[in-house]
């Protein structure tokens, strides 16, 4: 790799390759996979606003100053209960650095996900690792089935692989993709477990299940077949919205083809999201659609699946998305803004309020930021070594440092200051935590190194469960709908957006809403779900179903709406598992 080379550190599927030179961010033309171009958030990475200096009590400080506050206060509450919070706007692995400190003061770190841990933790249960099937492969398929991923926003350059083939879109939002697609499902949210069960029926009525496959590679048939039977095939054509005549379509098409289903993570950001990658696994099962060319389910992966690192992790564990932040004396908030990104913000905001003292570490000042006792900025990719997988390739990236920053502080000096300053000594030096982590799982293809895992066609010697096969899903339940028996109540999304990453860079804080509801641009209206209410500005959106609202990631007030609760698998947040009911504000 050429000295100038680096790579996207931002969540996302694509982990660009990038040039930087003179000064300026470029597409690697090398890459396989993201083929020269940027997003728009990257072409503008340098010109964001950052935070420039570090603050105490909202008053700036010399880094030095700030530095020495910190080892100060990690020193009067070293025997109290203490958090490291640690998020995905940078996705290097040496972003763990500061746990080999803090794991020498018993501090407790979260477990679980914000993002993909529900259907990840299905998709274990089913086929004992998660998987993606790698963008060459994708190349190779007939049909695709773009299920509840936005692809041209979230995961662009996956595109020019889609070319030419069949697509099938699934989604509640008629997006750009699904205007073009050969066959579009506007499916019901939260529906997409009804949908995988009604078509699974629809393949077994017409004889169309793979029968070697099933009897040579996979467990519990016959428990699957007596599941999707239980309920009547009208039921499950009402529960996703879907006609039975549109369902045997998709059914129609998807069978003897080489398939592949590229399944995002909105339907799983529900209580029953693992029974939903389940059952999106068991469909594809029954069409053998895994360890062959072309041909799979590919949902966002455990990238770092057969990597090692040494870095520590910390004794003591809590449950990320339930997170109480008052219990804690000293709270250090790092690479994450969790203001905005944690659900049920009201009780973050007081949990962190209650925090006797809280630090921020991180590029951008933003909410939590400025609930923060000391503000420390870290400097960018450019400016400090790392390494990262991504969970829509299977190349690694490496961030080799390729620049002076004017100011901040990386992860691994953070933390070899507080080394130095509590125990007179150094960390190893940051090449060897990276090649570590390069030596233990990867191999060179086309001039890139990426996880040996695909170094053959994923499943292709068999699942990695315990005995090597299929385990198709043989229990469900959900009590959802109770809750909700009046009329005024609405679904709602909270997307990605073009523009912004998560609650980074460009944010959108709208509500969108189906023109049949008589609103115009710009009315105010007041949400309110069992768990909270929040005020919005209003948007018309035709690509919406009647039932059914739109919000971006980032808005700032979404997750005054969401439940404090972990998926019944998988330890995620469920950032679409409510209702809403909707008052015009009247002003
Ligand atoms: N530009 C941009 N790209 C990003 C990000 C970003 O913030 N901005 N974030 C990154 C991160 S952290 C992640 S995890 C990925 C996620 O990216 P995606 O997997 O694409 O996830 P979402 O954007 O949440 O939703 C994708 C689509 O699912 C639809 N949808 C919503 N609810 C349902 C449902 O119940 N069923 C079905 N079938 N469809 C539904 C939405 O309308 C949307 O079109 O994107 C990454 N890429
Ligand atoms: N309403 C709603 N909430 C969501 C989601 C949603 O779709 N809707 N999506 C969820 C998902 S999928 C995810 S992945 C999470 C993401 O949630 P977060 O991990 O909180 O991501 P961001 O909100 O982008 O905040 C990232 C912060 O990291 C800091 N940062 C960036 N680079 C660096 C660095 O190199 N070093 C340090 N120290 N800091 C850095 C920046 O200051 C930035 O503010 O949000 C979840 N929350
Ligand atoms: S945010 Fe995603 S699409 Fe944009 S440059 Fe980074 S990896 Fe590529
Ligand atoms: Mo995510």
């Amino acid at each position: 790799m050429k000295l100038n080379k680096t790579t996207c550190p931002l969540d996302c599927y694509d982990g660009c390759s990038i040039v930087y030179e003179d000064g300026k961010l470029k597409g690697d033309k090398d890459h396989l996979v993201t083929k020269g171009y940027l997003c728009s958030k990257m072409n503008k990475f340098l010109k964001y606003d950052r935070l420039t200096s570090a603050l105490y009590n909202g008053k700036k400080i010399d880094l030095q100053e700030a530095l020495k506050v910190l080892a100060e206060k990690i020193h009067q509450y070293k025997n109290e209960n203490n958090i490291f919070f640690t998020g995905s706007g940078n996705l290097g692995r040496l972003q763990n650095m500061p746990k080999e400190f803090f794991s020498k003061f018993n501090f407790t770190q979260c477990e679980g996900s914000l993002c993909d841990g529900a259907g990840d933790a299905g998709i274990q249960e089913g086929r004992g690792a998660n998987l993606i099937i790698p963008p060459s492969q994708i190349e190779n398929s007939e049909v695709v089935v773009v299920w509840g991923r936005n692809i041209q926003v979230s995961n662009s350059h996956l595109m020019p692989f889609l070319k030419d083939k069949k697509i099938v879109v699934i989604d509640p939002v008629e997006n750009n993709l699904a205007k073009k697609a050969d066959l579009f499902l506007k499916i019901l949210p939260r529906g997409d477990y009804y949908l995988a069960l009604l078509v699974s029926r629809i393949l077994y009525i017409s004889q169309n299940e793979d029968t070697d496959f099933i009897e040579s590679k996979t467990n519990n048939f016959d428990d699957f077949v007596e599941l999707f039977e239980s309920i009547p095939i009208k039921k499950l054509s009402q529960k996703c919205d879907i006609p039975l005549e549109v369902a045997w379509e998709f059914a129609e098409m998807i069978t003897s083809k080489k398939v592949t289903f590229l399944v995002g993570i909105a339907v799983q950001k529900y209580f029953i999201g693992h029974f939903v990658l389940r059952a999106i696994d068991s469909l594809a099962a029954m069409l053998g659609l895994f360890g062959r060319e072309g041909c799979g389910v590919s949902f966002l992966s455990n990238s770092f699946y057969g990597f090692k690192s040494t870095i520590a992790s910390l004794p003591n564990k809590t449950d990320l998305p339930t997170v109480d932040f008052s219990k804690y004396s000293f709270t250090f908030i790092q690479n994450s803004n969790p203001l905005v990104s944690m659900p049920n913000s009201k009780s973050i905001k007081e949990g962190i309020e209650k925090s006797k003292f809280v630090v921020y570490f991180g590029l951008y000042e933003n909410e939590t930021s400025r609930l923060a006792d000391l503000v420390i900025p870290a400097v960018d990719f450019l400016s400090k070594n790392d390494i990262r997988t991504t969970y829509g390739h299977e190349f690694i990236g490496m961030m080799p440092k390729l620049k002076e920053s004017e100011c901040g502080i990386s992860e691994y000096n953070l933390t070899n200051y507080l080394m130095q300053k509590f125990f007179d000594t150094n960390l190893k030096n940051e090449q060897e935590y990276i090649a570590e982590i390069v030596s233990s799982n990867s191999f060179s293809k086309d001039g890139y190194l990426a996880s040996k895992i695909y170094e053959k066609i994923p499943y292709s010697d068999g699942f990695y469960t315990d005995d090597g096969k299929f385990n198709f899903l043989d229990d469900f339940e959900d009590d959802f709908e109770q809750d909700f028996e009046d009329d005024n109540q609405y679904y709602i999304l909270t997307v990605k957006n073009k523009y912004s990453l998560n609650s980074s860079f460009k944010c959108d804080n709208f509500l969108y809403i189906p023109p049949i509801l008589g609103y115009n641009d710009g009315d105010k209206v007041e949400l309110t779900s069992l768990h909270g209410k929040a005020e919005f500005a209003v948007k018309i959106d035709k690509r919406l179903r009647r039932d059914c609202f739109l919000t971006y990631a980032g808005n700032a007030k979404y997750n005054y709406l969401t439940p404090s609760i972990c998926s019944l698998k998988g330890t995620c947040a469920v950032f679409q598992e409510l209702k809403v009911s909707m008052k015009k504000i009247i002003t």
